[in-house]
């Protein structure tokens, strides 16, 4: 494994300073918890045939936590596809997620994307983009139009490593720069892209280095030390609202568990550089942190455990109960007033879906 930067050992004590605060770990932690079981969750649905597809995020729970604590209900989120515990931050309710998993008629996306692909506009949480990088265009963008709105919001975009190479992440770039808009290019370099190692992927030493090409700071941090992220966002929060433009931050993670459900990672790494990045995981660290402190016991983790996997199975229970979304909304949305011709194939669609015919 090629590391840009020197990590701490693991089992360091992750640094202090200026980090989450005191109050606040306790809801850091049930959120990295809450994030790792629904994650195991909604794998084995997919291994059950419950749900179609689903986009692991095992070993970035910390970076993820930790960057949407330092932000504000009213900054827009941007996510790839690997954002769960940032939504889950924000507050997306479980069984909303779980509809959208499904793509039932609670789905507020009317089952218009692939599972895994959700999204909600109450949370300011767009939704998640597939194509890589496509998401950092439209985050500028939209700080933008918040910067001449004098909104004191930022945008805050969620990558890959193997997003950097992508078109968009250097156009993204280049107009936050040239701009100074008001954006958090957060991009956890979680090592691999699908098969693809980092050191493969570019020639730079770090990621965060290619922010300087565009006139933009770039940091790099331990992503799996909690505390370390939550300052970096939070600076880059505070300088990009006093007018300082945008951050590029590397968050160094790794992801432990496959690319996605369609992924076998055990065809291209090795047992020992999982072993290695396991050992240095934010929810041992944090636990660890806590249960130092005294703000964790055994018990009372056993408790926050079993009160979690019952939520989370609660809230699958009401997404499996609910109807199917009814295909004729595909209709809905096309243009804001209905046209006459659509009118029609709509009401020819419900007849085949009634009558199983279709007009000659
Ligand atoms: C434009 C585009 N090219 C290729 C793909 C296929 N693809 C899906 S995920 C992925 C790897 C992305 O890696 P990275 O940016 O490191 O994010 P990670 O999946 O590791 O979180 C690729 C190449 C895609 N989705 N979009
Ligand atoms: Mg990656």
């Amino acid at each position: 494994m090629s590391q840009a930067v020197e990590l701490p050992k693991p089992g360091s004590p992750p640094s202090d300073a200026g980090g989450i605060p005191p109050e606040d770990l306790p809801k850091v932690y049930r959120a990295m918890l809450l994030a790792r079981l629904m994650d195991e969750r909604c794998l084995s649905l997919q291994r059950q045939g419950r749900i179609g597809f689903y986009v692991p995020l095992q070993g970035q729970e910390g970076a993820q936590v930790a960057c949407a604590w330092a932000l504000d209900p009213s900054d827009w989120l941007f996510p790839a596809y690997r954002e769960l515990a940032v939504a889950l931050v924000r507050g997306l309710p479980l069984v909303s997620l779980f509809d959208q998993f499904i793509g039932n008629a609670g789905d507020v996306l009317k089952g218009r994307q692939m599972p895994n692909h959700y999204g909600a506009r109450e949370y300011r949480f767009v939704t998640a983009s597939s194509p890589v990088g496509t998401q950092i265009i439209h985050a500028v963008g939209a700080a933008m139009a918040a910067q001449r709105k004098k909104e004191r919001i930022v945008t805050v975009t969620f990558f890959g490593d193997g997003t950097t190479s992508s078109n968009d992440f250097h156009s993204g770039l280049n107009f936050a720069g040239v701009f100074q808009a008001p954006t958090i290019f957060f991009c956890q370099n979680n090592q691999w892209a699908i098969s693809m190692p980092r050191e493969r992927q570019t020639r730079s030493k770090t990621l965060a280095m290619k922010a300087s090409a565009y006139g933009i700071e770039g940091v790099v941090v331990d992503g799996e030390d909690v505390h370390a992220v939550y300052r970096a966002v939070r600076d880059a929060r505070r300088k990009a609202i006093a007018g300082g433009g945008p951050t590029l931050i590397e968050a160094q993670v790794y992801r432990l568990g496959p690319h996605s459900t369609s992924d076998d990672p055990k065809r291209y790494r090795t047992d020992a550089e999982l072993a290695e990045w396991k050992a240095r995981d934010s929810v041992g660290r944090v636990r660890q942190e806590l249960l130092t402190s005294g703000g964790l016991t055994e018990e009372s983790e056993a408790k926050l455990l079993e009160s979690l996997r019952a939520e989370i199975a609660m809230a699958l229970k009401e997404a499996e109960g609910t109807a199917p979304i009814d295909p004729s909304t595909l209709f809905d949305d096309v243009f804001e007033r209905p046209t006459p011709r659509l009118d029609e194939e709509r009401a020819e669609f419900s007849k085949f879906l009634t009558e199983g015919v279709l007009k000659p």
